[in-house]
C-alpha cells in the first residue's frame, strides 16, 4: 500500500508524543482534516493501548484559541498583533546581533520546556542554537524534575544521561518510590503498558508503592504511606536491615561495586529512632520488606517525580541503586537495569563526566548536566555584572507555573531585551514576550523516537511522518532557529551537529541528525554495510506501526553502560559524603503541614487546560487528613487559606484519609488567568508553585533542585 502523504484522506500511522509511554495511533484524515484519533493495534508494543490526551491533543491542534501565525507584542503584556515571517525574524536576528555584540553571546539563554523531550533532538538543535553564540546558558525543566536522578547516574554509574529502570516484565518485587504509575504512565521508563505489566508482577510477587497518598497505583497494589520527604530514611532503614541481617552478597560488592564498604559503614551508623520517626514507619515493618526484596528471585526498586524535589533526592535516589547492587538485582533479567540508546554507537558515548566543573552565576551552584538551576531564572535576568541574561528564547515551556514564584519570575521577564517563544499557545511565561513564534502540534511533525528506546523494558523505535500539513503559519521550530541563524549569516544547525557542511539552499533537515545516529547505532544498517540494519525509510515504509528491535531489553549489558575506567558503579563519593553529613544535621520538623503535589489523569502539566476532553473531570483540591482538618476546624468543601513566607493561595479543601497526617496535597500546573487559552483561563485551581521557594538556599545544594514536595504550609480557615 502506497504510504499516504501528509493531509490525504485515510489511515495515517502516528504515535503519541505526549508522555514516555509514545502510544502508537492511527489518525483518520477526512477532507484534509484529522477527523479520529484511535489506537494503532498493530504498534509492537503499545498494542492498542491510548489514553484521552491523544485525542485530547486533536481538540489542541484545531483548538482556535492556538497561534497560528507569528505574533509581535504592541503594549501591555499579553497583546500582540499578528506579523509576517520575515518581519519577526529580521527584527529577532537583528536584535541578537545587537545584544551580543554589546554584551557577549553568555547575554542569551535558553529554556527548553518538557514537550520538546518528544520531538526528535530538539533539545539538541535549539540548546546548539544558544550554544553557536558562546553562551551556556542552557534551562529547562530540570530542577523541577529530573535533576536528582540525573546527579545521581553522574555519581553512580558516571553518566548523567543513563537511567535504571526496573525491568518490568521480569520482575517479582517491585518497589515503587513517589511515582504514579496508574495516572502518569510511568516516567523514565518507556512503556505503554504500565497497568498490565504491573499487575503481572502482582501476579507473580508483589508491587509495594511507597508515598505520603494512597495513590490510585498504591490502592492497586500494596501501599507503603510514607511521611513526604522520608523516603531517604527508609532506604537507609532497608539497607541498615539487609546488613545487620547479613542479607547482602559482600562477595558481589567488593568485586563489581567501587565504596560499598564506605557507605556500609555510613549506613549502619544511622539509629533506627532517628529512622523511624523521618520515614513514619516501623522498624519491623522496614525489616520485613527488606527480607522480602532478597528473598524475590527478581527484585528492582524504582523512583520518580516524587523523590526528586525533596531535601535530599540525590541521596536518595543514589541509596535506591546501592538497594538494586546490594541485593544483586542490578544488570539481572528481572532487575534494575540500563538499556541502550539506538541512536548511539554501539558502545555507547562516553561522555566525561561534568560535574562540579562548572557552577551558576547566580547562586554558586553546581551545574549538573551543564544545565543552569532554572530556579534562578529570575535573579539571572536581574542580577547585572558579566553574563546577565539580556536576551530569551522560550521553547515549549511555561517556567511562571512550573517552577517556584512565578510572580518573581513575571516581573524579571519584563526587564529583558528581547524575549522570544516558541510555542503552540500564548501562555502565562510568553504573554511578556517580543514575539510569540507558532509551532507545529505532533500530528503536524515528522518524528523519531529517538532517546526513549533506551528506557524501554521491551525497546522499539517508530519514524511517523506529518499527519497532516502544519496549520497556518506555523514553522517547525527547527526551522525557525535556521531563519535566525541564515539571517545573522552563521551556518544553519545540522551542519553544526552532524560536522557535514551543508548550505541554507539545499539544507538538510532535523530528521538528518536522526538518520545518522540510528543508521551507525546498534541497529543501524552501518550506511549499507549491514542490508538488514535499520535506516528512516526502512522504518517509515517497512514498519509504519513502529520496529522492536529486541524482544526485552539486555539486562546484562547494562554494566557496558557505565562509563568509569573499570566499569564499576560507585557507591561513595565526596557528594555523597558530603550529603550523609549534612542529613546528620538536618533538623526534624514536624510542626507545620507538608505540602505535596499530584498529577490527575485529565490534565498535563500547565498546558492541556483548554480541552474539554482532556479537562471535564479535572477539579484540583486540597487534600487533607480529617486529624488535620478538624484540629483546623476545617470542613469538606471549605475554602482554605494555604501561606508561607513565599506566598498564599486560596484553594478548596477535600477531606480525604488517602493522604498520611501532617500533610496536604495539590496538584500543580493550575493558575490560569491570562494566557490565551480562555477556557484553561475560567477554570478553578491555584498555582502551588507560589508556596516554593526560589531561594537557593532552600534547594538541594548538590543538584539546584527547586524543593517542591514537602513545603510547609500553614492553612487556614478563609
Ligand atoms: N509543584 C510542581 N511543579 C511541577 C511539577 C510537579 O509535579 N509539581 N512537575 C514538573 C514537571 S515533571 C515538569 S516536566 C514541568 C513542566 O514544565 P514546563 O516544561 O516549563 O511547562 P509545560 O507545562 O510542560 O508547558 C509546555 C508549553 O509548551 C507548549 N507546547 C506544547 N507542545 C509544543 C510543541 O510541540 N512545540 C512548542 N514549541 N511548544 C509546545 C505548551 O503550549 C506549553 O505552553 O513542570 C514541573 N512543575
Ligand atoms: N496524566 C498525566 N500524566 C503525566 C503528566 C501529567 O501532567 N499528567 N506529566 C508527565 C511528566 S512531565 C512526568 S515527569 C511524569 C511523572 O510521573 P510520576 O513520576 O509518576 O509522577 P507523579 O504522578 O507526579 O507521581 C509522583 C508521586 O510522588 C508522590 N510523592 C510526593 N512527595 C513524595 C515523597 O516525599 N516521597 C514519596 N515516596 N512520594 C512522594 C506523590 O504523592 C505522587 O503520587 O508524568 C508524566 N505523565
Ligand atoms: S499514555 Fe496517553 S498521553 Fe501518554 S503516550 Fe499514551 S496516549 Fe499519549
Ligand atoms: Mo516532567
Amino acid at each position: 500500500m502506497p504510504r499516504l502523504q501528509p493531509g490525504e484522506d485515510g489511515r495515517h500511522h502516528t504515535y503519541c508524543r505526549l508522555c514516555e509511554a509514545q502510544c502508537g495511533l492511527i489518525a483518520e484524515v477526512q477532507s484534509g482534516v484529522i477527523a479520529r484519533i484511535g489506537p494503532d493495534r498493530d504498534h509492537p508494543v503499545s498494542r492498542g493501548h491510548l489514553c484521552v490526551k491523544a485525542p485530547g491533543m486533536l481538540q489542541i491542534t484545531y483548538d482556535e484559541d492556538r497561534l497560528l501565525q507569528p505574533m509581535k507584542r504592541t503594549g501591555a503584556p499579553g497583546d500582540f498583533e499578528p506579523v509576517s515571517w520575515d518581519s519577526a525574524l529580521d527584527d529577532i536576528a537583528a536584535r541578537v546581533k545587537r545584544i551580543t555584540g554589546r554584551h557577549g553571546g553568555a547575554s542569551l539563554a535558553g529554556y527548553i520546556g518538557n514537550p520538546a523531550a518528544f520531538s526528535t533532538f530538539h533539545y539538541a538543535y535549539g540548546f546548539g542554537f544558544i550554544g553557536m553564540f558562546g553562551s551556556d546558558k542552557f534551562y529547562n525543566a530540570m530542577q523541577v524534575d529530573t535533576g536528582a536522578r540525573v546527579l545521581a547516574s553522574d555519581q553512580v554509574f558516571g553518566d548523567s544521561g543513563r537511567y535504571p529502570f526496573p525491568d518490568l516484565p521480569g520482575t517479582d518485587f517491585l518497589m515503587i518510590f513517589g511515582s504514579n504509575p496508574i495516572i502518569s504512565h510511568m516516567s523514565l521508563i518507556t512503556t505503554p503498558k504500565a497497568r498490565e505489566l504491573l499487575d503481572g508482577i502482582a501476579g507473580r510477587g508483589s508491587v509495594i508503592v511507597v508515598d505520603p497518598r494512597r495513590t490510585e497505583t498504591a490502592s492497586r497494589y500494596e501501599h507503603q504511606p510514607i511521611k513526604p520527604g522520608g523516603d531517604v530514611f527508609l532506604l537507609l532503614g532497608l539497607l541498615k536491615s539487609l546488613i545487620e541481617a547479613e542479607l547482602t552478597d559482600e562477595a558481589f560488592l567488593s568485586a563489581k561495586v567501587n565504596g560499598w564498604k564506605e557507605l556500609r559503614q555510613r549506613v549502619v551508623a544511622f539509629s533506627w529512632s532517628d529512622i523511624c520517626a523521618a520515614s513514619g514507619i516501623q522498624e519491623e515493618r522496614i525489616r520485613e520488606v527488606a527480607a522480602r526484596f532478597t528473598s524475590a528471585s527478581a527484585a528492582a526498586c524504582y523512583g520518580r517525580a516524587g523523590t526528586n524535589r525533596g531535601r535530599f533526592s540525590t541521596l536518595a535516589n543514589i541509596l535506591m541503586d546501592a538497594l538494586n547492587l546490594a541485593t544483586g538485582n542490578f544488570a539481572r533479567a528481572g532487575g534494575s537495569v540500563i538499556g541502550r540508546n539506538p541512536f548511539e554507537p554501539e558502545q555507547g558515548a562516553r561522555r566525561a563526566a561534568s560535574y562540579g566543573s562548572k557552577r551558576s552565576r547566580v547562586g554558586n551552584l553546581p551545574l549538573v548536566a551543564d544545565t543552569q538551576p532554572g530556579g534562578g531564572l529570575a535573579e539571572e535576568i536581574l542580577t547585572s555584572g558579566e553574563g546577565q541574561i539580556r536576551a530569551l528564547f522560550l521553547d515549549s515551556g511555561n517556567p511562571v507555573l512550573s517552577y517556584p514564584r512565578g510572580d518573581l519570575l513575571e516581573e524579571a521577564l519584563e526587564t529583558l531585551e528581547l524575549f522570544v517563544s516558541l510555542d503552540l499557545y500564548m501562555n502565562e511565561s510568553n504573554r511578556y514576550a517580543d514575539y510569540i513564534l507558532p509551532a507545529p502540534s505532533f500530528y503536524e511533525r515528522a518524528d523519531v523516537n529517538d532517546q526513549w528506546a533506551a528506557n524501554a523494558p521491551e525497546p522499539w523505535v517508530q519514524y511517523v511522518a506529518p499527519v497532516i500539513e502544519p496549520l497556518g503559519d506555523c514553522r517547525h521550530e527547527y526551522e525557525i532557529y535556521d531563519g535566525m541563524l541564515q539571517r545573522l549569516e552563521m551556518p544553519d544547525l545540522t551542519s553544526v551537529i552532524t560536522g557535514q557542511r551543508s548550505d541554507f539552499d539545499n539544507r538538510r533537515s532535523y530528521l538528518e541528525i536522526a538518520e545518522m545516529g540510528l543508521r551507525s547505532g546498534t541497529y543501524g544498517d552501518k550506511f549499507g554495510a549491514k542490508p538488514e540494519g535499520l535506516n528512516l525509510d526502512k522504518l517509515l515504509n517497512e514498519h509504519p506501526s513502529g520496529y522492536a528491535v529486541r524482544e526485552r531489553v539486555d539486562a546484562s549489558r547494562s554494566w557496558d553502560q557505565i562509563t568509569f575506567e573499570d566499569r564499576k558503579p560507585r557507591l561513595w563519593t565526596e557528594m555523597i559524603e558530603s550529603e550523609l553529613d549534612r542529613l546528620e544535621k538536618e533538623p526534624l520538623d514536624d510542626r507545620r503541614l507538608k505540602l505535596f503535589g499530584r498529577r490527575l489523569l485529565h490534565t498535563m502539566n500547565s498546558w492541556m487546560h483548554n480541552s474539554d476532553k482532556v479537562i471535564r473531570n479535572a477539579r484540583p483540591t486540597l487534600l487533607m487528613h480529617s486529624v488535620d482538618a478538624e484540629a483546623r476546624q476545617i470542613a469538606d468543601g471549605q475554602k482554605v487559606r494555604l501561606h508561607n513566607r513565599h506566598g498564599e493561595i486560596e484553594v478548596q479543601v477535600e477531606v480525604s484519609d488517602t493522604v498520611v497526617p501532617g500533610s496536604v496535597n495539590y496538584p500543580h500546573g493550575f493558575g490560569h488567568r491570562n494566557g490565551g487559552w480562555r477556557q484553561a483561563n475560567q477554570m478553578e485551581g491555584e498555582n502551588i508553585n507560589l508556596l516554593a521557594s526560589s531561594d537557593p538556599k532552600d534547594w538541594e545544594p548538590v543538584s539546584g533542585n527547586c524543593h517542591l514536595d514537602g513545603v510547609p504550609v500553614e492553612v487556614r480557615p478563609v
